[in-house]
């Protein structure tokens, strides 16, 4: 049996990460994979009672975590870091849209957003961490979407901040499925 192209992706993952903590190569690993391949979408599970998006694991070790995202029509993400840890995005189907927001500086003011919204489109990839930025995420306009996503290291918690006030909380982040088997709610 010839190995899935997903699996075969994972496997440039472990030789780049074991090569160099860092994924030099993991933007352009991850362009070439959106770029050819569709296997993703066994892994691409929406929430059916459609409250937020959803967290698909694909595959998870001591490097990194890679999953697949899926945004309902107006299912934006909190304001949130990254627990400083790298995160790649690549989209696979559908837009998004990306908002950079300063770190809050304890006055109790609104959140200070930086810039416009990026728009990314199907095929195209970007990287954040928390000394670019805060960023929420959303899809575009009224379709879905769906993004595959790489954070170096993994992280099962991360912080959420008020946009009007900056007041931090602590969110858990869990799994929606794992390895293609929805988690019991
Ligand atoms: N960090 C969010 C998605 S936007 S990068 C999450 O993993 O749920
Ligand atoms: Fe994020």
């Amino acid at each position: 049996m010839s190995t899935e192209p997903i699996q075969h992706f994972v496997e440039q993952l472990n030789a780049e990460f074991a090569r160099d903590m860092r994924g030099p190569n993991v933007l352009a690993l991850l362009e070439d994979y959106v770029a050819k391949h569709d296997d993703w979408r066994r892994f691409a599970m929406f929430r059916e009672d459609g409250t937020r998006y959803s967290r698909n694991l694909v595959e998870r070790n001591d490097a990194y975590e890679l999953l697949v995202l899926c945004w309902g029509p107006g299912q934006t993400s909190p304001i949130h870091n990254h627990e400083g840890q790298n995160c790649w995005m690549a989209i696979l189907e559908g837009a998004i849209e990306e908002v950079y927001y300063r770190f809050p500086d304890g006055s109790g003011s609104p959140l200070a957003q930086v810039g416009e919204p990026t728009t990314y489109r199907a095929g195209q990839a970007g990287y954040i961490s928390d000394e670019i930025a805060l960023h929420l995420i959303r899809p575009a306009g009224e379709a879905p979407a769906v993004s595959l996503h790489l954070y170096s290291r993994p992280f099962d918690k991360c912080n959420l901040y008020c946009p009007e006030t900056g007041e931090v909380t602590l969110c858990r982040l869990g799994y929606h499925s794992r390895h293609g088997e929805l988690v019991p709610a």
